[in-house]
């Protein structure tokens, strides 16, 4: 059996998810007759204190939605250099919004007003205003780091004296509340906009949330409807969305566990270098260039051993704990590691 370390996308809906999906009512979500749909956007709405939500296909959706939502063409977005809109969307926010993407390089994918702030230009005769700032947390491509509610608060109250939305890639906030041990309210509580998904850690087999002002979901509906995710009788999927939402946060620490023990076995390999301390929730980013192979070559190997992950680069691998990898399964994936690399020593 392989085990799925790529991504906590791959997680299949639970027993319960799909015997939801089977019972769940439905109406035309274009003319928001949806039951199940309207409960998830008003629970989604409620457990994050905010006036409104849209449901949405991806996150991908949630984020370029956002940012039209805000921001005018010709305007920046500012955002850390290894962020999921700007490397992993398709420059969505310059085909959708007409914006440049100002990248702020960070060493742990945490930004503060201080990065920001010499990087925040008003209109000039050679520059293009700041539409938006972008916080992603817990943040991908830096490891799953968790930027503290302080931060996010001090970035939001800044920028606001300035008039500039914040919007926050909460792909994985639930991931961020149960590292920090507060809730995804206290969080988000001064961003704009906030997109969370459901299809990550939490299980559902398909969807994100935005959320927000009324204003800006009503506005963000109809960029829905224009992106073509206008999405009809969606209770079916809303359902499963539903029990994302209520039963699957409070689990979410046992991946961080799992994750934990995967860093710091890993930081026992020969070859291997990673700081466990850094590794907060469940993503777990190493670097195998000790070992004499490249992150692709080590992951074909994994791959011959049943690990199935994905490389981030030509010296990184990412795996990524979710609920249907267990804690034996991460034992074996570190095990497949070992071997691997000690069958390059041996070469
Ligand atoms: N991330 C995926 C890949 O696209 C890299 C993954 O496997 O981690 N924001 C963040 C922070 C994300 O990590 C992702 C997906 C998204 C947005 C987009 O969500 P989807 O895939 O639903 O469009």
């Amino acid at each position: 059996m392989i085990i799925d370390l790529r991504s906590d996308t791959v997680t299949k809906p639970t027993p319960e998810m799909r015997q939801a999906m089977f019972a769940a009512e439905v109406g035309d979500d274009v003319y928001q007759e949806d039951p199940t749909v309207n409960r998830l956007e008003e629970r989604a709405a409620q457990i994050f204190g905010k006036e409104a939500a849209l449901y949405v296909p991806t996150g991908t959706m949630g984020n370029t939605i956002a940012i039209k939502v805000h921001t005018h063409h010709g305007e920046e977005v500012v955002c850390d250099a290894r962020s999921h809109i700007l490397n992993y969307e398709l420059a969505m926010l310059s085909w959708f919004a007409g914006c440049v993407p100002r990248a702020i390089p960070t060493e742990d994918g945490v930004l503060s007003w201080d990065r920001i702030q010499p990087e925040v230009r008003p209109l000039g005769p050679h520059w293009a205003p700041t539409g938006l700032i972008e916080i992603e947390n817990s943040h991908n491509m830096a490891g799953g780091t968790v930027t503290p509610i302080e931060i996010v608060n001090d970035i939001c109250d800044k920028a606001h004296e300035r008039g500039i939305p914040v919007h926050m890639d909460g792909a994985r906030v639930f991931n961020a509340s149960a590292c920090l041990g507060r809730p995804v309210a206290e969080i988000t509580a001064k961003v704009d906009t906030v997109m969370f998904c459901l299809s990550k850690g939490l299980g559902a087999p398909v969807g994100s949330m935005l959320v927000g002002t009324r204003e800006a979901i009503d506005k963000g509906r109809l960029y829905r409807k224009r992106l073509g995710g206008g999405m009809r009788q969606a209770g079916v999927l809303a359902a499963a969305g539903l029990i994302a939402l209520e039963q699957m946060p409070h689990r979410l620490s046992d991946d961080h566990v799992n994750a934990k023990l995967l860093a710091e076995g890993l930081a026992k390999i020969p070859g291997i270098s990673i700081d466990p301390a850094k590794v907060q929730t469940n993503i777990v980013i190493y670097d195998v260039s000790g070992t004499g192979l490249t992150a692709p070559e080590f992951v074909k190997q994994l791959r011959g051993r049943g690990i199935n992950c994905g490389p981030v680069n030509d010296a990184k691998i990412r795996f990524v704990t979710h609920f249907d990898v267990s804690t034996d399964q991460c034992k074996a994936a570190l095990g497949a590691c070992e071997e691997v690399a000690a069958a390059v020593g041996k070469r």
